[in-house]
């Protein structure tokens, strides 16, 4: 199994994870929930939870980082590609971000080109099984290098920007793109738009 090695400066490791949920759980249907795609895009899409389980499901492990400093070691993480996902709905050249929109309305911003690194999924599984509610069923985003609020739990749209916007936690001061390795924990003076890499590079 491969192994995703990411280094979190300032973190220390839990048994297991703490629960969140800034706005109170969702009652999700299973049958009735679905995943949409939209924003600046040729062609928005929807998916269902079966269409998202019955294509190609990347697999690895990597640690969980929460920005208020605890992470749990080696989970195993399961789903299909995100930017497979991203691509297939044709985004605009200048794309820049990406908003995740919960069942909740819970919402957090990722960098385009985080979104679309190879190693982002739609996550469906921890640890071989199906999301378990309270962890976001059916589905949240797991994107290895960036701290844990950016893996929105029951996540029912992508939302493709040109322009930032603010999230939940974002519009409390945490960072607009959360890498853990460079602890970008709060919104620093000097930041300034990240300059997505030129299209021949993606
Ligand atoms: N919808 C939603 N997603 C969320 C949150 C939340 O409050 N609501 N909290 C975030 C934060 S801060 C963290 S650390 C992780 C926690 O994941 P867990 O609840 O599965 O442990 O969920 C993230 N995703
Ligand atoms: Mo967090």
């Amino acid at each position: 199994m491969e192994k995703i090695e990411i280094k979190n400066p300032g973190q220390h490791y839990v048994n297991n994870f703490i629960l969140y949920d800034a706005l109170g759980g969702p009652v999700i249907n299973e049958n009735l929930w679905k995943l949409r795609i939209d924003g600046i895009v040729k062609k928005p899409m929807e998916y269902t939870y079966n269409e998202l389980n019955s294509m190609t499901n990347i697999e690895y492990i990597s640690d969980f980082n929460c920005v208020t400093k605890w992470s749990v070691k080696d989970v195993k993480w399961t789903g299909p590609s995100l930017r497979d996902l991203i691509l297939k709905s044709e985004p605009e050249e200048d794309a820049e971000w990406v908003m995740f929109i919960c069942a909740d309305g819970y919402d957090t911003p990722v960098p385009y080109d985080d979104a679309i690194d190879e190693k982002s999924i739609i996550a469906l599984k921890m640890n071989d099984k199906p999301l378990a509610i309270e962890h976001g069923f059916p589905a949240r985003p797991f994107i290895p290098s960036l701290y844990g609020w950016k893996s929105a739990k029951w996540l029912t749209e992508i939302k493709i920007m040109r322009d930032y916007e603010d999230g939940y936690w974002e519009s409390y001061g945490y960072h607009e793109r959360g890498k853990i390795e460079d602890e970008e924990r709060f919104k620093g003076f000097a930041w300034r738009k990240i300059k997505r890499k030129s299209k021949i590079d993606r």
